[in-house]
């Protein structure tokens, strides 16, 4: 549909940006704080960066959010490194890594800023996976009492809370970015368990929010891509609708509606791979309700019916946007409609209003985007960067935003990511994302010095104008 006239941006719009704990702050073993399956996992190709250091987030945050004020943020969008707050998972506390969090959060305060509060980005305690992780039911014992320490420490001044960044991620692509199970090692049926306890314990998270902070707002923060069927083919739809199911619906499903997506269920059952659901789990999941959607964005993904054979895959294990096949279930198709950008995601603004829609439509929850972004091989030439194709895709993408709110849909805030160059989950600091440049290298550590790239004086306007000038 085209729009005559513009809904322009609410004026309360949360014009933010997003970053993650480990893949930032760098003081991986700083002031008490304990080991992550991060930390711990060593499949990181040669020749690119661990998160030891990554963007040293942790030692120059202050001079951090400062440039965030400059760039005009009202939100900012982090997550909390669960092993600074309880360094083992589930015993002492860490008051150094609480007092970090307090200091941070003040800071955001001071400048204006809302803090968005991811509570678990990727980064479990290397000591609950070494006692079985995501598959003991204690785990979810641990993430509640966890939460329970983030909302009375830091629940009179956060009001935005999301739960588990990007749950569909750890369970498709575990692997490559090293996040589940003994370092990604977990498959199938064990995997799927794992995926039902993470759902319980976002459940007990959200009621506890409730209980604990009435005026606070918690959500999910799943990766979400719009399918589509790679024709009009009946049978590439029905591939297109399961792929949809396994990868998206039933995340959110689970998330907002508490039951289980019954295609996404059917392949589990298919599979073998369905999860023991024990007495009083399905109340649970029932009783959590999500005051808003989170959802990250980078990307669609184009499917076809099965051929039946390995001709249906595309890449051999891929990661979170490039569409990997599955023989028996749906087709890899590459669109031919799209571009690519420097690491093959496919770039697709349109698809993103799609997504929109498609998402307010079936779960009729405002939506906030906590991630979006183009990384890119930026070059610091001269005290500056270029990046001109970054400002180009934020801007379709903006404008997606802007259609879709005057199509009707309901969106509160967007966050692209990063804020500031970080660490990608597989792919090192030399793919980057950020506003502002972080001065160091896979290998060289450099002066870690901040450069405003040309992208931050562009949002800087856009934000400025409320949106009008894009
Ligand atoms: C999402 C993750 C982020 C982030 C981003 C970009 O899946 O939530 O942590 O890194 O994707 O991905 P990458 O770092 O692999 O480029």
């Amino acid at each position: 549909m085209q729009h005559e006239q513009l809904t322009p941006f609410p004026g309360d719009f949360l014009w933010g940006a997003s970053t993650s704990a480990y893949q930032v702050e760098g003081g991986w073993d700083a002031d008490g704080k304990g080991p992550s399956v991060i930390d711990i996992h060593m499949h990181r190709p040669e020749g690119v960066t661990d998160f030891t250091v990554a963007a040293d987030h942790y030692h120059h945050y202050s001079e951090d959010v400062e440039l965030f004020a400059e760039l005009g943020l009202n939100a900012y969008r982090f997550s909390i490194a669960w092993t600074r707050i309880v360094p083992d998972g589930d015993g002492e506390m860490n008051p150094a890594g609480v007092a970090h969090y307090h200091r941070v959060i003040d800071e955001l305060l001071a400048q204006g800023i809302e803090p968005v509060v991811t509570m678990y980005h990727f980064d479990l305690p290397a000591a609950l996976d070494a006692k079985g992780g995501w598959s003991e039911r204690a785990t979810i014992d641990a993430f509640e009492r966890y939460a329970q320490v983030l909302f009375q420490e830091y629940g009179s001044k956060v009001k935005f809370w999301l739960t588990i960044n990007e749950q569909n991620m750890m369970i498709l692509h575990g692997r490559a970015i090293g996040t589940t199970g003994r370092s990604g090692q977990v498959e199938g049926k064990e995997l799927y368990q794992q995926n039902h306890h993470m759902f319980l314990a976002q459940a007990r998270a959200m009621v506890l929010c409730h209980e604990l902070l009435p005026e606070a707002k918690i959500g999910p923060a799943p990766n979400i891509v719009s399918v589509y069927p790679a024709t009009c083919a009946p049978e590439d739809i029905i591939a297109a609708d399961d792929w949809d199911a396994i990868r998206n619906l039933l995340y959110v499903d689970l998330s907002v509606r508490g039951s289980y997506h019954n295609l996404a269920w059917a392949y589990l059952c298919a599979k073998g791979w369905e999860p023991e659901i024990l007495d009083g789990d399905l109340e649970l999941l029932a009783a959590a309700k999500p005051d808003f959607l989170a959802f990250n964005y980078y990307s669609t993904q184009t499917v076809g019916a099965s051929r039946g054979d390995s001709s249906d895959i595309q890449v051999r294990g891929g990661d979170q946007q490039v569409v990997r096949g599955e023989v028996g279930l749906y087709r890899a198709v590459k669109n031919e409609y799209l571009p690519v950008n420097a690491f093959g995601w496919e770039i697709d603004p349109v698809g993103f209003r799609t997504t929109m829609r498609r998402l307010w439509d079936r779960y009729r929850l405002p939506l906030i985007i906590t991630e979006n972004g183009l990384g890119a091989f930026d070059e610091l030439v001269d005290g500056r960067v270029r990046d001109d194709y970054r400002i180009e895709f934020l801007k379709l993408h903006l404008e997606q935003i802007r259609l879709a709110i005057s199509d009707g849909v309901e969106v509160f805030g967007y966050c692209p990511w990063t804020a500031i160059d970080l660490v990608s989950t597989h792919q090192g600091i030399s793919k980057r994302y950020g506003f502002i440049y972080v001065d160091r290298e896979e290998d060289a550590l450099k002066d870690l010095a901040r450069v405003r790239k040309d992208s931050f004086f562009w949002y800087q306007g856009v934000i400025a104008s409320g949106g009008d000038s894009l």
